[in-house]
């Protein structure tokens, strides 16, 4: 039978973006004061070519106490604050942001970076030298695709404040969740090579944020591995993902391949595009998804890759 981990290795030969987790782990390597000035020029070079969307005010009521007291510091009190979030130290601000889900984390520096594009918290220092190492992952960054881009840039707001393990578990924040769409709203998507109900009906309640019956689709048991990272298993841990970092995708299913497993399972690979509210249709991000179906249909596992390249979304060989 199929254990979690058996699982996880369904298409080996999927191709995951490697230059992801090696550049987020060389970032970790730098000093803060080198951290948030890479960010700096990363976000200025992104920004000639692609925009962040303005997050709506339900995600930023949650991070604004923290920005107006950062609003009111001097701008030595702002670099340390900056400082301290790269440092993971334990701050009050730190444990605030630890607390946070993670678009509430990526709309706080939103707005940092926009008041530091103003002139109203502290700007990277005019001239800044990157160490060595600093300027070599910022080359490294330049030249991987977009969608890969932002995917790193995500880690780095992600892995910034104090231990979210270490915080009370029962202060978490994350946005509202929005209704979803109208049925008579959502579109369908249709995937060359395949036909499965199941995997149609995860793409489509997905892009509904209609949450409560996607999770239906689950078995109790049944997990769901984000990009680069371990998996969240069972449906109450599912859902409360879905819930905090899953509203408005867009996901763009293009084709796919199904197989007979062991045991009566179906394992199914599809391969396409996902766009974030971040970004909308300005990154398109190449993935892949790999489902491993019960014999009832139920989704018993699923992976979600961050392909290495475009290449990779028609690369369904055994
Ligand atoms: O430090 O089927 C400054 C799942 C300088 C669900 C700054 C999925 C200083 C199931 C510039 C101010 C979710 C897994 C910082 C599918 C400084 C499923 C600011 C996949 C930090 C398909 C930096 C979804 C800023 C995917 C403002 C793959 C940075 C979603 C902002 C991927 C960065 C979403 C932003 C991604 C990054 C979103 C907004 C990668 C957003 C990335």
């Amino acid at each position: 039978m199929f254990t979690l981990d058996r699982a996880t290795r369904i298409f080996p030969e999927t191709r995951s973006a490697d230059a992801v987790p090696a550049l987020t782990a060389r970032f970790q390597l730098l000093s803060a004061e080198d951290q948030l000035a890479l960010i700096w020029f990363a976000y200025l070079e992104m920004g000639k070519t692609i925009t962040i969307a303005a997050p709506g005010a339900a995600r930023m009521q949650f991070a604004e106490p923290v920005l107006t007291r950062i609003r009111a510091m001097n701008f030595a009190e702002q670099s340390q604050v900056m400082c301290d979030l790269a440092n993971h130290a334990n701050t009050e601000i730190g444990r605030w942001y630890a607390s946070w889900s993670v678009n509430i984390k990526l709309g706080f520096w939103y707005q940092l970076g926009v008041w530091m594009e103003q002139g109203i918290v502290a700007p990277i220092p005019e001239g800044y030298q990157l160490s060595a190492n600093a300027a070599a992952v910022l080359t490294s960054l330049k030249v991987i695709d977009k969608g890969q881009q932002i995917t790193v840039l995500r880690n780095f707001v992600v892995d910034m404040g104090y231990d979210p393990d270490k915080i009370d578990a029962s202060t978490r924040v994350s946005e509202p969740v929005v209704a979803p769409t109208a049925p008579e709203q959502r579109a369908k998507v249709s995937i060359e090579g395949i036909s499965n109900a199941t995997v149609e009906s995860y793409m489509n309640l997905l892009n509904a944020n209609d949450f409560d019956n996607l999770i239906d689709l689950f078995l109790p048991d049944g997990a769901l591995q984000p990009p680069f990272q371990r998996p969240i298993v069972g449906r109450e841990a599912v859902l409360r993902f879905f819930r905090e970092d899953c509203q408005n995708l867009v996901l763009i299913p293009e084709r796919g391949v199904s197989e007979p497993s062991d045991g009566g399972f179906t394992q199914i690979k599809v391969t396409g595009k996902v766009q974030t509210p971040w970004f909308g249709a300005g990154v398109g991000m190449n993935v892949a998804w790999r489902f491993l179906l019960d014999p009832e249909q139920k989704i018993y596992f699923v992976a979600i890759d961050l392909l290495a390249s475009p290449a990779d979304l028609l690369q369904f060989a055994r």
